[in-house]
């Protein structure tokens, strides 16, 4: 199913330029049509094109992904956190990201996809994950920012996310979103007490990390919208509810007065708020270096892979364990 290159919508085999029929049931597919075109929830027992399914395996997976290889950048400065609050806030917030993967990759599974057959893809360099989290994390200040942009980045992408027409991403964006909103408010405190109170060295290293991490932010919201192939389907369906260009945009406007407040410049010669747009304007992005780093060469890609299948490899015993004692407790069942 998460590979199946079944096109089955007339619309769908058009935009993909593909001759190949569509195989859906005419009046189930009027049906579907019908609570799509009224914003209604298809839950997983109701019936769903395969093409919808398959996107949203897709994306659904690929978020999962994105929250769990997003513990790495972050989780390197647990041990060396400033002080035992901020370690603790930190280890609190890694911990939501696990949890926040585990809830994706249970709403994925409704759709028949196996957990398994998810994570040998991200294993195994097949299954895409946010360019974001292919970056360093030099200093304790890009922590903060991280907080402040990556985390503001993900709420602005996925407070419309809570209003997706499939019922469990949905739901679990709801409680996601909750979550990420304390996330980036605590990278933005921690970057005012920088600004704030730090001396000049603590304030440059924040203004070194805006000035690291702000295009790459700019980028994560994916390609422009007339080069994002998937984007369409994706509104048709009420799976994306805000282009990637308008949600950039949004970004932009909601982020430059909170920059202004801190005390930090973005890094971009061209931005200039545009009273005609009632929007700022911005500079071009480097899709170059992100598509590059989305296609496995940014410059913490392999690092990242390779933490991550460690990981796994180190928590087989644990699953083995899990799987013993499950067992145990059914034969134990079986035999009172
Ligand atoms: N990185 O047609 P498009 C988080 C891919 S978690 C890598 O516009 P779509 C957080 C895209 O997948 C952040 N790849 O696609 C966690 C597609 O490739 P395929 C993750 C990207 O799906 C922990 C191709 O480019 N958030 O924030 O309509 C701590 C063409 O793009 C990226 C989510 O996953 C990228 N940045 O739109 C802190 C949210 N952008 O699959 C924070 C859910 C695009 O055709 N996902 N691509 O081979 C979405 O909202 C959408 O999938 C996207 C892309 C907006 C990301």
């Amino acid at each position: 199913m998460y590979t199946s290159p079944t096109m089955t919508t007339p619309a769908a085999s058009a935009q993909a330029g593909t001759n190949i029929a569509p195989i859906e049931p005419p009046e189930k597919m009027q049906a579907f049509d019908r609570v799509i075109d009224a914003d209604g929830r298809i839950e997983p027992q109701d019936w769903m094109p395969q093409a919808y399914r398959k996107t949203l395996v897709r994306q659904i997976s690929q978020h999962a992904h994105s929250e769990i290889v997003g513990m790495l950048p972050e989780g390197n400065w647990i041990s060396r956190a400033p002080s035992l609050k901020r370690k603790a806030i930190l280890l609190a917030k890694v911990q939501d990201e696990a949890g926040h993967g585990l809830y994706l990759y249970s709403a994925a599974e409704t759709l028949g996809v196996s957990r398994d057959s998810m994570l040998d893809a991200l294993h195994t360099g097949r299954a895409k994950y946010s360019s974001i989290f292919n970056y360093p994390t030099l200093t304790w200040a890009d922590v903060g920012v991280i907080g402040w942009l990556v985390d503001g980045a993900a709420i602005m992408n996925q407070t419309p996310l809570c209003r997706c027409s499939y019922g469990p991403y949905a739901r679990a964006m709801i409680r996601v979103c909750k979550e990420e909103s304390f996330h980036q408010r605590q990278g933005y405190e921690s970057l005012l007490v920088m600004m704030k109170e730090g001396t000049q060295a603590q304030q440059d290293m924040v203004q070194d990390a805006v000035n690291r991490w702000w295009w790459k932010c700019l980028a994560m919201f994916g390609p422009p919208d007339s080069e994002s192939p998937n984007s369409e389907q994706g509104m048709r369906w009420g799976i994306k509810r805000i282009s990637n260009d308008d949600l950039r945009q949004r970004f932009v406007d909601a982020t430059i007065p909170q920059a202004a407040v801190l005390g930090v410049s973005v890094p971009d010669e061209d931005l200039k708020w545009n009273e005609e747009r009632g929007h700022y304007d911005f500079g071009p992005i480097d899709w170059d270096e992100f598509w590059a780093t989305v296609n496995g060469n940014g410059p913490c890609n392999k690092e990242r892979l390779a933490t991550r299948v460690q990981a796994w490899r180190d928590g087989q015993w644990v699953r083995d364990a899990a799987m013993a004692s499950a067992q145990k407790k059914r034969e134990k069942e079986q035999a009172a």
